[in-house]
């Protein structure tokens, strides 16, 4: 029956079979075996797959924005339901690399699809290409729920499913069994060649299928490079706005690093860390890039008696603060990677709530939570208490003197001293609005992470490495600790849980930041345990007690192992 159909369905090419006469067959001596016509079938829904794709990253970049791509739509969608401890599973497992890793599972995913339904074009070219419809829908629900995109969201999957679903369709009619192989196949099911049986024929469009093939193709090539081209500009455009940012000096500088605050160790990581060295942790699978001289900040809500939109140029022009302020992420493994320092330049944050009216809740303000806004829909929620309370809570336009790198949050992003970066730092900020904790969970909240989450006392033993062969003698013992806005006041090493020895702190750069710390060991061979804790200014003594990250980060002590000879 399906045969008969598709027989049918290949009528439009009759001219076909004529130009794949036996004279063209004979001249390869090609022999069709059993696995050709599927092998082609599943080349087809790859081809039409990656046009489908291609054609709506296309759409994406010329239309709305590419965060309405599909496998950016989806990815979103994944890491907005991925639950907490498989996200923490991700960022330990893939770090940095968790965007990538998931971008690539999603396309094995789609071209394992793809040639399925290719295959299945094969019987029914129709529903194959329905499958590639079903696709595209699913694309267009994912990006249509996201919060960045707009009413058009669903325009890139819908236009790259019909490109798709077209192409196969048009496939795997050159695919059909022609009416000579059709006799001479005596019915295969696939209507595939009997091996043997059709040596010498052709059992389908063969010319047609290669011109078919290679028309997709080249649709896909020139789509791709048309799409790159315009991704390219828009990259260009914002690139250039972030260019032509020129940083004011600082109303108030920070002081200079105080000589010795960086102890240079060998194997240390140096005090400020370099932008390009910065770790990143955010829900982007595309970086925002928004262009500066269309960003706006409004400011509104609870308690708010003055709203206000700022542009970046106004921001600028208000009095700037530079500060070293170390940032860290509540997903941070105890002696893991998701900690740095920078010097950051920006605006004060409490001037201007207490411009637009805002009052703490301490002082008889409504509002006890401020949500901040990124232009890519993540929100974050802040303590007003806490930033209100004289710390230097920032609008930060400037990183290690330039202006916000995008991975960061160009144009504009918030700091905030002693709170974890998922409840203060919002990258790519746009919005600000008072509000309640009980009237609004923010994004991770909404994700079983804590409200309300201040920086846990914390040190990690950057040298020697784990697992590092060490000569016997005096070995350097050296890392960090951080207690942000209460400063670290002790720091103590051991080995193999015999006494503490307090370690030589670095010099204090601020409260706000991490201090070094070195201790000079007399290393004796065998294997040994290099075990650290840290004291806060407050006397709370870093605790062994180990928790894990949720809900509201981890605590326990760093050790390291080696091994001396
Ligand atoms: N828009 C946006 N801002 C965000 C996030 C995000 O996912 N989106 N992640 C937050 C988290 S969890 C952390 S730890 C910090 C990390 O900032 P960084 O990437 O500049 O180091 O950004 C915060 N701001
Ligand atoms: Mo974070």
């Amino acid at each position: 029956m399906s045969d008969d159909r598709q027989t049918t369905a290949a009528a439009p090419d009759a001219a076909a079979p004529a130009r794949t006469a036996p004279g063209r067959v004979r001249k390869g001596r090609v022999r069709y075996g059993r696995w050709v016509r599927p092998a082609l079938g599943a080349t087809a829904g790859l081809l039409s797959g990656a046009l489908a794709l291609t054609v709506a990253e296309l759409a994406a970049a010329a239309v709305t924005g590419p965060e309405a791509g599909p496998v950016t739509a989806v990815g979103g969608a994944v890491v907005d339901r991925t639950p907490a401890w498989l996200k923490d599973f991700a960022i330990r497992t893939f770090g940095d690399d968790d965007k990538l890793v998931l971008r690539l599972g999603i396309l094995a995913l789609l071209a394992l699809a793809a040639a399925a339904l290719g295959l299945s074009a094969l019987r029914r070219r129709g529903a194959g290409a329905a499958g590639v419809l079903l696709f595209g829908a699913v694309g267009a629900a994912a990006a249509v729920g996201r919060p960045d995109t707009g009413g058009t969201g669903a325009l890139p999957s819908v236009v790259g499913a019909a490109a798709g679903a077209g192409a196969l369709y048009l496939l795997a009619g050159r695919l059909a069994p022609t009416r000579g192989a059709h006799t001479a196949g005596g019915g295969a099911p696939e209507g595939g060649p009997q091996p043997g049986t059709s040596g010498e024929r052709t059992p389908f469009d063969r010319r047609g299928f290669v011109l078919a093939a290679t028309g997709t193709a080249a649709a896909t090539a020139g789509a791709g490079l048309l799409a790159r081209a315009l991704t390219a500009s828009d990259t260009a455009r914002a690139a250039a706005s972030r260019e032509a940012v020129a940083l004011p000096a600082p109303a108030s500088k920070a002081p200079p690093l105080p000589p010795g605050a960086d102890l240079r160790l060998p194997g240390m990581k140096p005090f400020i860390t370099p932008n390009d060295a910065f770790y990143r942790v955010d829900t982007a699978l595309t970086v925002p890039r928004p262009d500066a001289g269309a960003w706006r900040l409004r400011l509104h809500g609870l308690g708010v008696t003055r709203p206000l939109t700022l542009d970046f140029r106004e921001l600028l022009e208000r009095p700037l603060i530079e500060r070293d302020i170390t940032l860290t992420c509540v997903s941070n493994q105890v002696g893991g990677p998701y900690v740095g320092t920078a010097r950051w330049l920006g605006v004060p944050l409490a001037e201007l709530l207490r411009e637009a009216g805002v009052r703490p809740p301490s002082r008889g303000g409504p509002a006890d939570q401020l949500v901040s806004r990124s232009v890519d829909g993540m929100t974050l929620g802040t303590p007003v208490e806490t930033v209100m309370d004289g710390r230097d809570a920032l609008l930060a336009v400037g990183m290690n003197g330039e202006p916000l790198p995008f991975d960061h949050g160009f144009p504009v992003r918030m700091v905030v001293p002693g709170l974890y970066g998922y409840v203060s730092a919002c990258k790519w900020l746009t919005e600000l609005e008072l509000t309640t904790f009980d009237a609004y969970d923010a994004y991770w909240v909404r994700r079983d992470w804590a409200a309300e989450a201040p920086v846990k006392t914390q040190s990690r033993i950057d040298t020697p490495k784990p697992l590092a062969s060490l000569e016997a003698g005096t070995v350097a013992v050296g890392g960090v600790a951080w207690a942000q806005h209460t400063g670290i006041d002790r720091v103590e090493v051991r080995v193999d849980d015999g006494p503490w020895h307090a370690a030589r702190l670095a010099a204090e750069d601020s409260a706000d930041t991490w201090r070094q710390w070195a201790w000079r060991w007399n290393a004796t061979p065998g294997s040994h345990r290099l075990e650290v804790r840290a004291t806060d200014r407050d006397g709370r003594v870093q605790t062994a007690e180990r928790v894990g990250t949720l809900p509201d980060g981890a605590t326990g002590r760093h050790s390291v192992v080696v091994d001396v000879t």
